[in-house]
């Protein structure tokens, strides 16, 4: 079987994200959307709340599964074994780090990382701006489902 994993922070899922999922699940028997911890970022979801709007929006793809994991990337293609990470690139500025990312985690483990472009119609699109336009009281209808945005609301009232 050919498998891969589509791992992000996904805090929360978009409709570039999901861009890439509809695009993968093509390529692959089964795409694991796999919510992981980046150190970088500071979250506004728990990873179970993650989990349940990413299986509410992945419905339409049945090859699709949504898992999560606590630790290297690495660890869990070789847990599982997964021999392909799937990634998105909007610019240049993900290219640098998205590099430096594929070879340590080839270096690690000699898995290999797949870059799929976005489409352009969501090359602006990342969860934080989706957070950053939402907490201003933008509309974000076209950015994200509309399951995902109707929590984010909910979130940012609890929030506020
Ligand atoms: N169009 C296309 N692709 C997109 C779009 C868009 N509009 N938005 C995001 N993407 C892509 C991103 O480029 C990325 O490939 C993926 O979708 C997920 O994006 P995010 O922002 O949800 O997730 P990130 O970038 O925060 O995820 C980083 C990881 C959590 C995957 C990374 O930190 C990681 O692997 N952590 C686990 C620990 C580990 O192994 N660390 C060592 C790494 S070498």
């Amino acid at each position: 079987m050919r498998r891969a994993v589509y791992p992000g922070s996904y805090d929360p899922v978009t409709n570039g994200h999901l861009d890439i999922v509809s695009r993968a699940a093509k390529l692959f028997d089964e795409i694991v959307v796999a919510v992981l911890i980046n150190k970088n970022k500071s979250s506004l979801f728990t990873v179970e709340e993650r989990m349940e709007m990413l299986r509410e929006v992945t419905v339409p793809w049945p090859n699709v599964r949504i898992d999560s994991w606590h630790g290297l990337l690495v660890d869990y293609c070789r847990a599982n074994d997964i021999g392909v990470i799937v990634k998105g690139l909007r610019a240049v500025s993900d290219f640098d780090y998205e590099l430096q990312m594929a070879q340590m985690n080839q270096q690690l483990s000699g898995v290999e990382t797949l870059f799929m472009s976005t489409n352009p119609q969501y090359s602006f699109l990342a969860s934080s701006l989706v957070k950053e336009v939402a907490t201003y009281g933008g509309d974000v209808s076209r950015l994200v489902p509309p399951s995902v945005e109707k929590r984010l609301m909910q979130r940012l009232a609890e929030r506020s």
